[in-house]
């Protein structure tokens, strides 16, 4: 005949099973999170290779002449001088985009605060970005700690950016004063990662303290480090 389990045996069967419970749930969670990853550096890539060139064409710097100021360019020509706003077949220059195929419009009230509110000095952060361009979103959606309460209709939609830092003369973390000279060739695509925090400061020209953003230089090998593994 069938034994009964003692309560003892019953609780450890109980603690047993919501172990499993809880491996299978971190097991869930890490695919997520390692997928969002690994589709925001595909993403990564996929701007860098609508830039530079690649299987799709030759890119927007072989048609323009220059890297663009902001992923938008990348969809829009509004921003270039009027002359380059079409492919011109006699010089081989102008733009023919769209360059990408998967932008979305931004709000950047919908972003984190790093994007959207002056309090976060995005000075410190952004070159270029205004409310209703066109871009790319990174794949961290859910992570951030603010999607996790009730104004997560607010934030958890953050935008890579485009970033072409500068020299700061004047050591003030901050570009865009007299005498910080921009450096396009250590320009670098930036997503603000997990946290949803955009921690890559414009003025930090090798990216040496991002935390867990997810950084791809267009024209240089990485001088930061390199970024965290994707798990
Ligand atoms: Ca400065
Ligand atoms: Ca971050």
């Amino acid at each position: 005949m069938r034994r009964q389990m003692t309560r003892a045996e019953r609780a450890a069967v109980l603690v047993i099973v919501l172990a499993a419970i809880g491996v299978v749930m971190s097991f869930v969670r890490g695919d997520d999170f390692a997928a969002e990853c690994a589709a925001t550096d595909a993403s990564l890539e996929a701007i860098r290779a609508a830039i530079l060139g690649g299987q799709a064409g030759l890119g927007y710097r072989a048609d323009v002449g220059e890297i663009p100021r902001s992923i938008h360019d990348l969809f829009e020509p509004t921003s270039l001088p009027s002359p380059l706003w079409t492919f011109d077949p006699a010089t081989g220059r102008g733009w023919r985009g769209p360059y990408l195929t998967d932008g979305v419009g931004l709000d950047v009230r919908k972003a984190h605060c790093s994007f959207s509110d002056e309090s976060c000095n995005s000075r410190r952060f952004i070159n270029h970005l205004a409310n209703g361009e066109t871009g790319v979103l990174d794949g961290f959606k859910r992570h951030a700690p603010e999607c996790t309460n009730s104004d997560a209709e607010r934030y958890c939609t953050n935008p890579i950016m485009l970033q072409i830092p500068c020299s700061d003369a004047n050591r003030n973390g901050v570009c865009g004063d007299v005498g910080d000279i921009w450096l396009p060739g250590n320009a670098r695509l930036v997503s603000a990662g997990p946290n949803g925090e955009l921690e890559t400061a414009l003025a930090d020209y090798n990216a040496r303290s991002r935390g867990d953003d997810r950084v791809l230089y267009l024209l240089m090998n990485d001088p930061g480090g390199g970024n965290r593994p994707c798990q």
